[in-house]
């Protein structure tokens, strides 16, 4: 069969361009499925360490970073005030190492921007409450996260977040509630 020797036939050239937009559609639904990935691993995660928390209540009666037992958990080198909130930078700092001490549970850094996970309280509308916290978060997925487990809204609701949605990359803070 003879082919035109002046470059590719129209069909080589159509063959290329759907061969192209493939790839383009693949690679876009590659980070979709990437950052869908990354919202529900910090979503994840921060149930994870809300159920630590709560697990260490029901065992021992007080909350990690907020007990007050010297004797308790084993290594402990830290008491809190033990009025029932994470409402001291040291209670918030020793928070981690009364669960990593007690239940084996530790921090890791958020896979986004590596933000970090951290507890305390906060108003949120029915009084002052404890949270689950992660930082650097970009406030598009924030929003996504408050969508998927609560109301959408960031200053209503158990999930809030420190600045309005506004679909951005800006990075936020974000408040779930325990
Ligand atoms: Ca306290
Ligand atoms: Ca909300």
């Amino acid at each position: 069969m003879s082919r035109p020797d002046n470059g590719f036939s129209l069909i080589e050239v159509a063959i290329v361009l759907v061969v192209i937009g493939f790839l383009i559609a693949a690679v876009t639904k590659g980070q979709a499925i990437l950052y869908n990935a990354r919202v529900h691993r910090v979503a994840s995660d921060m149930k994870e360490y809300a159920h630590a928390f709560l697990l260490y209540y029901d065992r021992y009666g007080m909350y990690p970073g907020d007990e007050n037992d010297p004797s308790f958990p084993a290594g402990d080198t830290f008491n809190g005030n033990h009025n029932g909130l994470i409402d001291t930078a040291d209670e918030q700092a020793n928070a981690w190492q009364d669960l990593s001490n007690a239940l084996g549970v530790v921090r890791r850094t958020s896979p986004v921007r590596g933000g970090t996970y951290g507890f305390g309280s906060r108003g949120f509308g029915f009084g002052t409450r404890n949270h689950v916290s992660v930082t650097q978060l970009p406030n598009v997925m924030a929003q996504a996260i408050d969508l998927k487990f609560d109301d959408g809204l960031y200053d209503r609701g158990n999930i809030q977040c420190s600045a309005s949605y506004d679909g951005s990359d800006t990075l936020v803070t974000l408040y779930w509630r325990m």
